[in-house]
């Protein structure tokens, strides 16, 4: 029996698809080391895995080491992290872009912003550019057809995961990369305003024409950053980096310090005030 290798592309119920360099899918299951190990497969992952003629299924038998992995969403390897907002409903929920923001800058994966729905409203793609101008952005409209080329671009050669809040428009814009994809789109609760939960499992798209693999994954709209050490949860915000070697402290986190130079900046109105307000209430809480 020889070794095929292969990249997870979904996981369901105790099955990972993984598919082959000729482009086949393999349902296979996790060898049972991985359980004893603690050790999840996740989706992006490269595994080794075997099929056996007797069942159905493969086993994925090694996972090779990874680039990186985010806990939330639950993926490893990927070049670049699509955060995803809309310009008018679900309301942009700027704590968790900041925490998004911050997961991936510790993993060390590239972020871009992207703000779907631009053609309903020119004030949130102002008060995003605002907020987060140390970050790249783009702004978009998937039902228009707005900014798709810069989006193209964005993603042509790379390992992107489209990730935010339910009924942003992550599976509709994928859908505009390629057609033929036919994701399953949903609308906004009418109740709520809040999306409704339409894709359930992460899944990896390749897009072949621009050589460019996507990950659509669930909204979620909880995400924990607590686990980050305080000392440590200004590293991650861009725009702090200019000025946190300035500040009197070498320890100083930017909150009570004398002399601190990022409050300054906050001051001077060059560090948004939003931003800083919210960090001081990830550092406090
Ligand atoms: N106005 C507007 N609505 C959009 C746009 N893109 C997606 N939508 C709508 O937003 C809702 C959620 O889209 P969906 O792709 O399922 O979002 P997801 O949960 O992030 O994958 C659907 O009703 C879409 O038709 C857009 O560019 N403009
Ligand atoms: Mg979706
Ligand atoms: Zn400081």
């Amino acid at each position: 029996m020889t070794k095929i290798k292969g990249t997870i592309i979904k996981g369901i119920g105790g099955f990972y698809y993984v598919v082959d360099a000729q482009g086949v899918v393999h349902e296979c299951k996790a060898c049972g080391r991985f359980r004893k190990e603690n050790i999840k497969p996740l989706v992006g992952d490269v595994v080794e895995f075997q099929s056996q003629n007797n069942l159905e299924y493969g086993f994925v038998e090694n996972i090779l080491p990874r680039k990186n992995q985010l806990l939330r969403p639950e993926v490893a390897n990927i070049d670049l992290l699509m955060i995803v907002v809309s310009a008018s409903t679900p309301h942009v929920d700027f704590t968790l872009c900041d925490k998004l923001l911050i997961q991936a800058e510790k993993a060390g994966i590239d972020q871009l912003l992207c703000i779907n729905k631009m053609e309903t409203d020119k004030k949130t793609v102002a008060e995003m550019q605002k907020q987060y101008a140390a970050y790249d952005q783009i702004a978009v409209s998937a039902h228009e057809r707005l900014g798709m080329e810069q989006f193209r671009e964005a993603v042509r050669g790379k390992c992107v995961c489209l990730t935010g809040q339910s009924a942003v428009g992550k599976s509709s814009i994928i859908n505009v990369l390629d057609e033929s994809l036919g994701l399953q789109v949903g609308g906004l609760s009418k109740k709520t305003a809040r999306g409704r939960h339409t894709t359930r499992t992460t899944e990896l798209l390749p897009i072949s024409k621009l050589d460019a693999l996507v990950f659509d994954t669930p909204g979620f709209s909880i995400l924990d950053v607590s686990d980050i050490p305080k000392e440590e949860l200004g590293w991650y915000y861009k725009e702090f980096e200019e000025y946190g070697g300035h500040c009197k402290f070498a320890s100083c986190v930017h909150n009570k310090e004398p002399g601190c130079a990022v409050k300054d900046a906050v001051k001077q109105g060059k560090i948004d005030k939003s931003r800083y307000d919210r960090y001081i209430s990830l550092l406090t809480n």
